[in-house]
């Protein structure tokens, strides 16, 4: 029996086994198609980017591991991404970071234009996807003393306003030519090691940078901006001033997207929990899917429970239409395209088991107060053959099924990763 007619096989019983249960795998087949994940491109190159080779990775964040073959130039990185993304089905988006910026001179963080990526946005015209994107608060000499858009340093908190401009009209100029709106994120490493007498002022000083950055109206269809919170960094471990609560209290009486990173909360604390409320409160949401182990390591994102449970909720409440999914993590140790593939098809793994979910007969069982049986079935429904249904998916996006992407990434990785002194 061929590859081919075993997954087909296997699929068509699949398909029976979730028909008694009322889900119809066609049409959460066909849903999944239709849901994006936007790729970071950080994963490619250890948060490093092109603006200057010698810059070290700073801002409380992190990257481990020396695994050869990363990639040195928006061309090495571009054919990086062109690989993954055929080792993933549908249809996804690139999230970049600012220092990914494709010049041949140095440009300033706060003169940056829209030009300095137009050889992205030909590449993510050429590859059919969509493009997010990302101030870059780090990194920098100006960020060195671990105060940014917060700053008591007029000079300092001024440069980084203007970037945060330069930023939104690259982002708008993205969103234009691509006919999709590109979301924009703003995340800043501002903290202190130690204990601040004054938690409020850097706060107000964030709130009035954060107002003059996005005081220019643009086109929602276009453009959105983001915020992006967290608990802690390294180097910064007593006061972020970008705090949860100074976020989700922006971007409710702004009304622009608030992101939520897995990693940037207490360790039992998870953002899936959080989505149904701050979606009541706030237009949009950005998520960064990251895994954090024992802290925000950014480890690999994994098909683990809390992925599940991220994929339950925007399932559930069918929040497609409001929540735009980015994956942030970085890992240096593994073979990066790796890293990338195995991230991203966790995340549309978890999407598809969600939409495998018998919700209506779950959802009446609670309805009902019959909690046990609301119980018996979510535990019955860990054994439901997805992964027939995966494989088939798979299959129909003419990408490799099951373990087959990895000996293609070896070969790449023989052939070209390894080639790269
Ligand atoms: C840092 C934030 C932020 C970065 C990227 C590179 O803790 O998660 O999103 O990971 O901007
Ligand atoms: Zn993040």
């Amino acid at each position: 029996m061929s590859h081919t007619k075993a997954v087909e096989q296997a699929y068509e019983l699949a398909r029976q086994r979730y028909a008694e249960l009322g889900v119809d795998t066609d049409k959460a087949i066909e849903q999944l198609r239709t849901i994006p994940i936007s790729l970071h491109c950080w994963q490619g190159d250890d948060v490093g980017g092109f603006e200057n080779p010698d810059t070290g990775l700073d801002g409380g964040i992190a990257v481990t591991g020396n695994y050869p073959g990363k990639a040195r130039t928006p061309d090495e990185l571009r054919a990086d991404l062109d690989k993954t993304l055929s080792l993933i089905p549908g249809r996804h988006r690139l999230n970049l970071h600012a220092i990914y910026l494709d010049t041949d001179r140095k440009i300033e963080r706060n003169a940056l234009e829209p030009e300095h990526f137009t050889s992205w946005v030909q590449w993510a015209k050429d590859s059919g996807v969509g493009m997010d994107f990302n101030g870059t608060y780090f990194s920098h000499p100006k960020a060195d003393a671990g105060f940014t858009l917060s700053s008591a340093d007029e000079d300092i908190r001024q440069f980084w306003i203007e970037h945060g401009i330069c930023c939104r009209k690259i982002g708008a100029y993205m969103g234009a030519e691509l006919g999709t709106p590109c979301v924009t994120n703003v995340w800043i490493p501002d903290g202190y090691k130690d204990i601040p007498i004054d938690r409020l002022a850097p706060r107000e000083r964030l709130a009035d940078s954060l107002d003059r950055i996005f005081a220019e109206k643009l086109d929602p269809t276009v453009h959105l901006d983001a915020v992006e919170s967290k608990l802690f960094g390294i180097g910064a471990e007593s006061y972020t001033t970008g705090s949860h609560e100074f976020y989700l209290g922006y971007a409710t009486s702004r009304q622009t997207l608030l992101c939520l990173d897995a990693g940037h909360f207490h360790p039992t604390e998870m953002i899936s929990e959080k989505l149904s409320s701050v979606l009541m409160f706030v237009p949009e949401l950005l998520l960064h899917v990251s895994r954090p182990v024992r802290w925000d390591s950014d480890h690999v994102v994994i098909l683990n429970d809390e992925l599940l449970a991220i994929a339950q909720e925007l399932v559930r409440l069918d929040m497609f239409e409001k929540v735009h999914i980015g994956l942030d993590f970085f890992d240096a140790s593994i073979n990066r395209i790796a890293a990338w593939v195995i991230g991203t098809r966790s995340m549309i793994k978890a999407l598809l088991i969600a939409l495998l979910e018998p919700t209506n007969t779950l959802r009446q069982a609670e309805a009902e107060g019959d909690f046990t049986s609301r119980l018996a079935l979510l535990e019955e429904a860990k054994t439901l053959p997805y992964g027939a249904v995966w494989d088939y998916y798979c299959a129909t996006s003419d990408v490799p099924v099951g373990q087959a992407w990895l000996a293609e990434t070896k070969a790449y990785e023989k052939d070209v990763l390894s080639q790269r002194a």
